[in-house]
């Protein structure tokens, strides 16, 4: 069946102590020499020597110095078994590979003028013979040779040692990198590229230089890149106790990049729209999500690179926790409400519908077909909430001691799941057995809250049941360990602090639930409390009480925590838009709601802005048995449009009192004022068929948030301006790819069944490059997950069109393509006609999908 399961996992049979490669790096042909330090496992003798090694073309091989006979070994383009070796020796091998053919950004490729590398997950057996498993460490040396004039800057991992002319126009660049590190962390990077720097000293006062490397013309906009880079370094140091551990720590900015960016040791290479970034060319968003990336990456040094994996089914090891660790980066550098805002919406949108569709799978996973599929929602987000849900069970500073005793116990390791865990039951003192269900079970926890109050007595009872809804190949699930944190209300607003009585763990405002059904009970109330569960998503978890609008509304001006009253607000909307009996009560409750926050001027802007923002179409959708989709988006622009009406005098006050604090530059108070603006403005064009104010930001803006935002408008409410200003827009920024992947977004996104036609006719003109990942992700990521309307247009065209462009692109980038293909994740809960017409595109692809990466997914779609 193609499945590769955790409970087979062996220790590698073969050690490799060091590792020493020679470059002679040309785009169209690269020799690589491998020379490998082999070691057998004493505890598994005999065993036969097999290396990784994938499309390579083998063109020396010797053992212990001499060159080794056919008879000595086989090679069939995927492994390469060396005969009659049983004890320690040095095995050589010399491989041409070919980067500039390599449109799977896999191993060696070229991007631009530079050549660049991408291992993780099981790329570097594209460029050596290796065992390419994240639990082979070697100590690495990694000499780079090339032409001077075409790749006058040469790069590798870990820290220079020397440079030198060879003589011939070509010149040569020695790296060792001393900590013992997998070969998916393996990287080079060579080219003509320009560098930001600077200097710092650690805290443990190593000196360190920081260079942030673009293509010449790019490098100007690599200064915020840098000093996110000082931040990361700074807040690791702060909050974790963790030091920078190499002499350099180098970023490389690529324009072709399968995914956001990369950890590789001492040089991270990442897609440029994580590193180019000024007020001219990039949004407010751009900047906090190159923060973000930045920050994720340089922290997966300790949390990845210093304590690695031992296997693949370990990802969200490295990628939950690192996850966990970049978002407590921002919550702790800018607002903690907001950023728990934006990753609830994310869990919501796009990681809770991934749980409840074909493509659910635990956090740990225990068999795959293909890793590189995994890189999903599931490892990172919600991988990223349990580690969440643990630091909220033993407190912050037994977290710490927990981190702190995990790194120690497992530096230079290639650790488990199971060692993360030890470490923090040894650190908290706690038994983690059940919360590790967490990792095992897939699907979201819902939780289900009943009241009950007796007047006679003044008792008032909450029951909480929990369960988890069944996921492919796990049909029963376990109790888990939940934290729901709580609050009541009494008649006058304030908080009821005395605990209840409970069969769960109760401390602090929050119950540990571990059984199916939990009771908590006060006694001797005066009158029915009004409860509040929670707070700040302590759980990721669906929660469902039968809150009366009245009690909602209310509890949305009672709650201190600015989280739950968003998350109020949200519900209100969610009732508003999904039928419930009281739809009617809750868009009034929402209006009056909203209209408060919008006279509110000691609110926070940005806060406003996200309460103004409804939930999405994935995230109402997930909520329902079945998705009508024209009846869900006919719904929500109904909403939308009425709220416009009723709130215009608002909205236009705080628009126009907000254009002056707009102005301030990258400080938190303009960004928040934009971020209200603009919110406000998209309201307002509903109003306006003119779009005038749209179009008057469009022609002032000295920010691109402003610009793009009033380009949005224009185009998605087919304003007359609509083409004059998407032609400015596109001719301005023509030689700027990742501005130009914007206005292509927006085309795609517009709220249109004929934006289909508009998609297709750009894939004919030269803006269609489609061995350019963002590119790709910019026309037809956002057509797919951005835009139903076309994409689920009720003539099955938008699938159709999907399915043929993942088969165009399975060929090109098999990742990029499957990530396309996830779009169809929910396809059973679309409801008739577009159910069939789904699965008749799905099946469409059956036999023609060559990468394993699609066949895996295409298996478990029509599973
Ligand atoms: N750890 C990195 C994952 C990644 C990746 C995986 C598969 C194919 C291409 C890739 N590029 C980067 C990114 C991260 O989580 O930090
Ligand atoms: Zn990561």
């Amino acid at each position: 069946d193609g499945f590769i399961h955790l409970a087979d996992y062996r220790p590698p049979a073969w050690r490799i102590p060091s590792a020493e490669l020679q470059f002679e790096l040309g785009p169209d042909a690269t020799e690589v020499t491998a020379r490998l330090a082999l070691s057998p496992d004493p505890a598994q003798p005999g065993e036969a020597l097999e290396l990784d090694g994938e499309e390579l073309e083998l063109l020396a091989i010797a053992l212990d110095g001499q060159p080794l006979p056919p008879e000595r070994y086989d090679y069939d383009g995927r492994r390469l078994r060396v005969h009659g070796v049983a004890a320690d020796c040095t095995l050589e091998t010399r491989a041409r590979i070919h980067p500039a053919a390599n449109t799977r950004l896999e191993g060696l490729y070229r991007s631009g003028r530079l050549l660049l590398t991408q291992c993780e997950a099981e790329g570097f057996r594209r460029i050596t013979f290796f065992a390419d498993r994240p639990d082979v460490m070697p100590r690495w040396r990694i000499v780079l040779r090339a032409d001077r004039a075409a790749y006058p800057v040469l790069l590798a991992n870990g820290n220079p040692v020397s440079t030198r002319e060879l003589g011939d126009g070509r010149h040569e660049a020695t790296w060792e990198n001393p900590h013992p590190t997998p070969a998916y962390l393996f990287a080079i990077a060579a080219g003509a590229m320009e560098r930001v720097s600077s200097t710092l000293e650690t805290m443990e006062g190593r000196r360190v230089e920081l260079n942030i490397w673009a293509e010449p013309g790019d490098v100007a906009r690599c200064a915020y890149a840098l000093g996110a880079v000082e931040r990361s370094l700074r807040w690791d140091e702060r909050r974790f106790g963790r030091c920078y551990d190499l002499d350099v720590f180098n970023v490389v900015a690529a324009q072709d990049f399968t995914m956001g960016a990369m950890e590789n040791k001492g040089l991270n290479i990442f897609n440029a729209r994580y590193i180019l970034a000024d007020e001219a060319t990039a949004t407010d968003a751009d900047f906090l999500a190159i923060e973000s990336v930045v920050a994720h990456e340089y922290l997966h040094n300790w949390s990845g690179n210093r304590v690695t994996l031992r296997d693949w089914f370990q990802l969200s090891l490295k990628e939950g926790l690192t996850v966990f660790r970049d978002t407590e980066f921002s919550a702790d550098l800018h607002s903690r409400a907001l950023k728990r805002i934006e990753v609830v919406r994310l869990l919501r949108s796009r990681q809770f519908p991934e749980d409840a569709g074909a493509l659910a799978h635990a956090v740990r996973p225990d068999r795959y077909r293909e890793i590189s599929n995994f890189y999903t929602m599931t490892i990172y987000e919600k991988g990223a909430e349990v580690i969440r849900v643990l630091h909220t069970l033993v407190g912050e500073a037994a977290f710490r001691a927990g981190m702190d005793r995990y790194f120690a116990d497992n530096d230079g390791r290639a650790a488990t799941l199971e060692d993360f865990l030890a470490a923090h039951a040894a650190a908290s003192g706690r038994d983690l057995a059940q919360f590790a269900r967490w990792y095992s079970q897939a699907g979201t926890p819902e939780l289900h809250v009943t009241d009950a109050f007796d007047a006679a007595t003044g008792d008032y009872t909450l029951t909480v049941t929990q369960n988890t809804p069944p996921t492919p190949g796990q049909p029963e699930k376990l109790p888990l360990l939940v934290p729901l944190r709580f609050a009541l209300y009494d008649a006058s607003g304030r908080a009821i602090t005395a605990p209840p009585e409970a069969d769960a763990v109760v401390h602090d405002g929050l119950a540990e639930l571990t059984a199916p059904t939990h009771v908590l009970r006060w006694r001797g109330l005066g009158a029915r409390p009004l409860p509040a569960f929670n707070q700040g998503f302590a759980a990721p978890v669906k929660l469902h009480f039968d809150y009366t609008v009245d009690q909602l509304a209310r509890l949305a001006r009672l709650e201190r925590d600015p989280f739950n009253r968003w998350d109020l607000l949200q519900r209100l909307a969610t009732d508003a838009l999904l039928g419930a009996a009281h739809a009617e009560a809750a868009t009034a409750a929402l209006g009056d709601a909203l209209a408060d926050l919008l006279a509110d001027a000691s609110a926070d802007p940005a806060f406003v802005a996200e309460c103004l923002a409804l939930p999405d179409f994935d995230t109402l959708a997930e909520a329902l048995p079945e998705v009508d989709v024209d009846t869900l988006v006919a719904r929500r622009e109904e909403l939308l449009d009425r709220l416009a009406e009723e709130q215009v005098e608002g909205l236009q006050a705080r628009y126009d009192a907000l254009a002056d604090a707009a102005r301030g530059g990258l400080g938190g108070e303009a960004m928040s004022a934009r971020a209200l603006r603009n919110a406000c403005l998209a309201w307002l064009t509903r109003l306006d068929p003119e779009a005038k104010l749209a179009q008057a930001q469009f022609d002032a803006a000295t920010t691109m948030t402003e610009r793009l935002a009033a380009l949005r408008c224009l185009l998605h409410f087919q304003a007359p301006g609509a083409d004059a200003a998407l032609q400015a827009f596109r001719d301005a920024h023509a030689q700027d790819p990742l501005v130009t992947d914007k206005w292509i977004g927006l085309v795609a996104t517009r709220p249109d069944p004929e934006a289909l036609d508009e998609v297709q006719a750009l894939m004919a003109t030269p803006w269609w490059k489609p061995a350019n990942p963002n590119r790709v992700r910019a026309l037809l990521g956002s057509f797919a997950r951005s835009n139903p309307l076309g994409f689920h247009r009720r003539d099955g065209a938008g699938y159709r069109f999907v399915a043929g462009q993942v088969v165009a692109l399975d060929a090109i980038n098999p990742q990029v393509a499957a990530r396309l293909l996830g779009g169809f994740e929910s396809w059973r809960r679309w409801a008739s006609p577009r159910r069939e017409l789904a699965r008749e595109a799905l099946a469409s692809l059956e036999g023609k999908l060559a990468s394993p990466d699609g066949r895996d997914l295409l298996q478990r779609l029509l599973g």
